[in-house]
């Protein structure tokens, strides 16, 4: 039997998330014949699987839009200041329709593996429904796509329901009158937490660490507040894409929390904290640089906890201690911490009963085994290189990218990898993703990577491929900005210290203002780290 014919494409982009939805348009708007494929059943990438109750944009919905098409933003109505899973999948869908992107989308269909063929000049795909070819292959995968399942003894053992929050079933979940547990106080967890102990007969929190939360404030918003931004947004959001360090709209701080006097720390910490958000963090420019003026912030924030959660041992126990506040992601919650002061809400201090097992009725610390109708994990993601490594793309000379990454991810300005022509990576490790509003960092990717392209094109070029020492120092500069910070200092995502084995190097540039600037000054030299070829072309393979 021979393969089937492969299908042929100009450029093949995997994912249908915001990054995969844009790619399409700006490869159509080039003439170029692009074709996606989405292992989902619809568009939305990340947003279409987190379907957790709760489930949230952590950025303004107003900003956590596209601004590629001025129309979307005249046409598009966000209820919300923070829009809720539901609306921003609704959103995903309404571009998608309103571009006509879906033709050019495979849905139901995963890349399950993606090699250079040097002599051709080809990726060479292979998907769940068969085999696929073209000269560029884009990584529209996402940063919080792969989710980790951690490896507890006895998970499988379990007869209860098991869900995760990264895999929601799309009909969604009734607890009503079942006993719960939740495993993991991260981002999802601490949206999901108060809405599922409004249904749960028992909820039990099993945290191995606290995090830092800022009540989000959510509000429905006004004609008049959608309308000023209308008015201005593109103004708006051209200012916080030159001024600020994560493309959010936001007063910037003054001054340094150090050479605050304790009236004014508290006033602004205060002030920022009414507001809601993860604006906190602009409180003062010197919270995440030092660690006596990030002492300052944490412990406004766990004076707050105090406050609110009545039980003093409870309180105490969900007040982080041990890594400084910001060095991993903020969350943002809504009567999180309010939620244990519910008779039939329960926090479990695994740093005191740590986690044994998972049996079949149930969970067993070291406190005991108590049994549960439903168990729910909030472990989180393998961020950022994840999904990446899942498809492991073969490059040049048959390496690996998990044989190139083993000391952990090396792209050049997280778009390319040395030794992987013409493969792209939408937000890779490296730029400033996840530390922004995504959806700025994604549009940002997808022009550059235009860029490139229409350079190829004008040129005749036929492959385009990271200088290895521009890499090097690329990747030593995205360190030395983390060191001088005090990211590192935490075992975070960002620091691939949630997955056993993973190396552990800060994956995400620190600052996409100082990203753009870095990057505007090279496109005036051409782009020195980037080389262009003009191999043998796919047809000119095919004529010899
Ligand atoms: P996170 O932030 O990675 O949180 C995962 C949580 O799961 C965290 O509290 C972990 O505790 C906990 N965890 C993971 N493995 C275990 C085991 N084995 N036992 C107990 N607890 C465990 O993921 P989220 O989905 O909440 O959020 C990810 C991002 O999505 C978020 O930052 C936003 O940007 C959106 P740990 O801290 O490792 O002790």
């Amino acid at each position: 039997m021979s393969d089937p014919k492969p299908a042929r494409f100009d450029a093949i982009v995997v994912g249908a998330g915001f990054a995969g939805l844009y790619m399409l348009h700006r490869l159509r708007g080039m003439g170029l014949n692009a074709h996606v494929y989405e292992r989902a059943e619809g568009v939305g990438g990340t947003w279409w699987w987190n379907r957790y109750p709760g489930a949230r944009c952590d950025v303004e919905s107003l900003q956590y839009s596209y601004s590629w098409d001025p129309e979307l933003e005249r046409d598009w109505t966000w209820s919300e200041k923070y829009a809720a899973q539901p609306e921003i999948q609704a959103y995903a869908e309404f571009v998608a329709e309103r571009h006509d992107l879906k033709r050019d989308i495979s849905f139901s269909t995963s890349v399950e593996a993606a090699e250079w063929d040097d002599a051709a000049g080809l990726w060479r795909v292979r998907t769940s429904a068969g085999p696929a070819e073209a000269p560029q292959l884009i990584l529209a995968t996402g940063c919080l796509s792969s989710t980790s399942m951690p490896d507890i003894p006895g998970r499988e053992d379990f007869r209860g329901e098991t869900y995760h929050t990264g895999l929601w079933p799309h009909e969604g979940v009734d607890f009503t009158g079942k006993k719960v547990a939740i495993i993991g106080t991260g981002s999802s967890a601490i949206q999901a937490i108060p809405i599922i102990a409004a249904q749960a007969k028992e909820l039990v929190v099993h945290q191995r660490t606290p995090n830092f939360s800022i009540p989000a404030r959510n509000a429905r918003l006004t004609d008049a507040q959608r309308e000023a931004w209308r008015a201005r947004s593109q103004e708006r959001r051209a200012w916080a894409r030159a001024n600020t360090r994560n493309a959010i709209v936001t007063t910037l701080p003054e001054k340094p929390v150090l050479e605050a006097t304790p009236e004014e720390r508290e006033a602004e910490f205060t002030r920022r904290w009414e507001t809601g958000g993860i604006t906190f963090s602009a409180a003062f420019n010197d919270l995440a640089l030092d660690e006596e003026a990030n002492a300052y912030a944490a412990e406004f924030v766990r004076e707050r906890i105090r406050e609110i959660v009545k039980d003093p041992e409870t309180a105490e126990a969900l007040c982080p201690k041990d890594y400084p506040i910001f060095t991993k992601r903020i969350c943002v919650d809504t009567d999180y911490f309010e939620t244990f002061n519910l008779p039939h809400v329960r926090l479990v201090n695994l740093r005191e009963t740590p986690l044994e097992t998972v049996t079949e009725a149930g969970v067993r610390t070291s406190a005991g085994e108590e049994a549960y109708d439903a168990i729910v994990y909030a472990t989180g993601f393998d961020a950022m290189t994840g999904a990446i490594l899942n498809i492991d793309p073969v490059g040049k000379g048959g390496r690996r990218m998990s044989e190139a990454w083993a000391e952990g991810p090396k792209a050049y300005l997280g778009l390319m990898t040395a030794g992987f022509p013409n493969l792209f990576l939408i937000t890779g490790p490296g730029s400033p993703s996840v530390l922004t509003n995504m959806i700025v960092s994604i549009e940002h990717h997808v022009d550059m990577i235009c860029e490139q392209l229409s350079r190829m094109q004008a040129r005749g070029a036929t492959r385009l491929e990271a200088q290895p020492e521009e890499q090097e120092a690329w990747v030593a500069h995205v360190n030395a900005r983390a060191s001088a910070t005090l990211y590192p200092r935490a075992a975070s995502w960002y620091m691939g210290a949630n997955i056993p084995g993973k190396p552990r190097v800060f994956m995400p540039y620190i600052g996409q203002d100082e990203y753009r600037r870095k990057v505007a000054e090279l496109a005036a030299k051409d782009w020195p780290g980037l080389s262009m070829g003009k191999g043998r072309a796919a047809s000119d393979a095919a004529a010899g």
